[in-house]
C-alpha cells in the first residue's frame, strides 16, 4: 500500500516569532524530520498558506480586529493577524525542516475572497487544489499528517483526507494548536476522530 507524508504549513509565520506564532511550533520540527529518515514514504507533500496582501481572511482587510468573527461568503471567517503573505519571509518554509524528499507543493489561500484552511480545498468548498488528483495519481491509499495547526488547517486536511478515500492518520506529536479558543486543540482531536482520523501518540 502506498503512503503519502503530508507536512501543513510549517511557515515562519505559524512559528515562534511569526505573526500567527504557533505555540510550540518548532519542536514539531525535529519529529518530522526523523518521521521522513525512518520511513519510506511513497510521496512527501508539502503545503503552503499563501495569501496575497489584502486577503479577507486578515483582520486589517475588513478594519476588524484580530479574534473577530465575520461571515465571509455565507460561511464564519474568524479573523486573522496578516500572514503567509506570497514572497515574504513568513511564509517561507522553516529553515530547519528538511525538503530533501518532498515530492510536491501545494500552494493555498490563493484567492484574495476566500480562505482555505484544508490542503484539498477552500473553506466554501468552490475549488480544489489538486492534492486529491496529486494522490489518486500517484495511487496512495494511506496518508500520514503532521505540521500546524492542529485545529485549523491540519484537521480541515485530515478531515478532507478521510472523505477523500484515505486512510488517514495524525502524528499527534508532530503537530501543535493554535489555540485561540479554549480546549480548541482538544476538541479539534474528538472531531477528527468522530470523522475518521486516526490518531498515532
Ligand atoms: C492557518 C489560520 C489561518 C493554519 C492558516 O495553517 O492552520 N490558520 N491560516
Ligand atoms: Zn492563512
Amino acid at each position: 500500500m502506498k503512503k503519502a507524508l503530508i507536512i501543513v504549513d510549517v511557515q515562519n509565520d505559524f512559528c515562534e516569532g511569526g505573526a500567527l506564532a504557533v505555540p510550540g511550533a518548532s519542536e514539531i520540527i525535529p519529529y518530522i524530520n526523523l518521521l521522513m529518515e525512518e520511513n519510506e514514504y511513497d510521496q512527501v507533500v508539502l503545503t503552503q498558506d499563501w495569501h496575497p496582501a489584502g486577503h479577507k481572511s486578515f483582520a486589517s482587510s475588513n478594519g476588524r480586529k484580530v479574534g473577530e468573527s465575520i461571515i465571509l461568503n455565507g460561511v464564519p471567517q474568524f479573523m486573522w493577524p496578516d500572514h503567509c503573505i506570497q514572497g515574504t519571509f513568513g511564509a517561507e518554509f522553516h529553515k530547519d525542516l528538511n525538503r530533501d524528499k518532498v515530492t510536491h507543493i501545494i500552494q493555498k489561500g490563493k484567492n484574495i475572497e476566500i480562505d482555505s484552511y484544508s490542503g484539498f480545498q477552500d473553506n466554501n468548498h468552490f475549488m480544489k487544489t489538486g492534492l486529491d488528483d496529486f494522490l489518486k495519481y500517484h495511487d496512495i491509499q494511506l496518508v500520514e499528517i503532521v505540521g500546524l495547526a492542529l485545529d485549523y488547517c491540519v484537521k480541515f486536511t485530515a478531515q478532507d483526507a478521510v472523505a477523500n478515500g484515505y486512510i488517514t492518520c495524525l502524528h499527534f506529536n508532530g503537530t501543535r494548536a493554535v489555540n485561540v479558543k479554549p480546549d480548541n486543540a482538544r476538541d479539534a482531536i474528538y472531531e477528527m476522530i468522530e470523522k475518521g482520523v486516526t490518531v498515532l501518540g
